[in-house]
C-alpha cells in the first residue's frame, strides 16, 4: 500500500513537474451562458485555445527564468526582451483564466455599490460606460482585449493587441484589471460572424457584476 501510495506520488509529481502552469476547471458548463454565449463557441474556446496557451507555455519556459514563477509573476515580468511564444502564450493563460470569471450564469443587469459610482462619476452613467467600452472593443485592430482598469485609484477603458494584458510591463497601457473582453475572432465568430458590435452588446447580459466590483475594491487597496 505504501509502495502504491509512493508510486502515485511520484507519478503525481512527475506530471505537476512537467505541467507548471495549469488550466483551472471552468467555473460554469459550456452551455451556461447560452444564448448570449453558445454552447460551441465556450467549448471550443476554453477545450482549444485556452488550453493550447497553457500546453504551449509550458514548452516555451522550459529552461527559462519564467519556468519557476506563478502565472501573476510571469504575467508581471514580460519585457520587451521576453521570447514572443512567453508573452503570447502566457497572456493568453492569464487573460482567459480572467475572462472566464467576468462572466456568470443568470447574472448581467448592471453594476452596483462603489462600482457604480465610480462609473458614473467617470463616465456620466452606466450606458455611456458601455458605449465607451463598446468603442474600445471595436476600435482594436485586429485580435486583442478590451479592459475596465483601474489606474492611479480611478477606473479607465483600454485595448490591448495579441494576448497583451495591462499588467505586463510591456504593455503600453497599464493598469489592474476589473473586467475584460475578449475580441479576438474565435471568441464570437461561430455565432457573430464578422458582427463584433453584436457580440459586444450581448456580452452585459453574462458580465458578472459582483466579481468585478470585488476586483474593484481590491484594486482601490
Ligand atoms: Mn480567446
Amino acid at each position: 500500500m505504501k509502495t502504491l501510495f509512493n508510486t502515485l506520488l511520484l507519478a503525481f509529481w512527475g506530471i505537476a513537474a512537467f505541467a507548471q502552469f495549469t488550466q483551472p476547471a471552468l467555473p460554469y458548463a459550456y452551455n451556461a451562458l447560452e444564448p448570449y454565449i453558445d454552447a460551441a463557441t465556450m467549448e471550443i474556446h476554453y477545450s482549444k485555445h485556452h488550453k493550447a496557451y497553457v500546453d504551449n507555455l509550458n514548452k516555451a519556459v522550459v529552461g527559462t527564468e519564467y519556468e519557476k514563477m506563478t502565472i501573476d509573476q510571469l504575467t508581471g515580468a514580460i519585457t520587451e526582451s521576453t521570447p514572443a511564444p512567453i508573452r503570447n502564450n502566457g497572456g493568453g493563460v492569464w487573460n482567459h483564466t480572467f475572462f472566464w470569471n467576468c462572466m456568470a450564469p443568470n447574472s448581467g443587469g448592471n453594476p452596483t455599490g462603489a462600482l457604480a459610482d465610480a462609473i458614473t462619476t467617470q463616465w456620466g452613467d452606466v450606458a455611456k460606460f458601455k458605449e465607451a467600452f463598446k468603442k474600445a472593443a471595436l476600435g482594436q485592430f485586429g485580435s486583442g482585449w478590451a479592459w475596465l482598469v483601474v489606474a492611479d485609484k480611478k477606473l479607465a477603458i483600454v485595448a490591448t493587441p495579441n494576448q497583451d494584458n495591462p499588467l505586463m510591463p510591456v504593455s503600453s497601457v497599464k493598469g489592474t484589471p476589473v473586467l475584460a473582453i475578449d475580441v479576438w475572432e474565435h471568441a464570437y465568430y461561430l455565432k457573430y460572424q464578422n458582427k463584433r458590435g453584436d457580440y459586444v452588446d450581448q456580452f452585459w447580459n453574462v458580465v458578472d457584476w459582483k466579481t468585478v466590483e470585488k476586483r474593484y475594491t481590491e484594486a482601490l487597496k
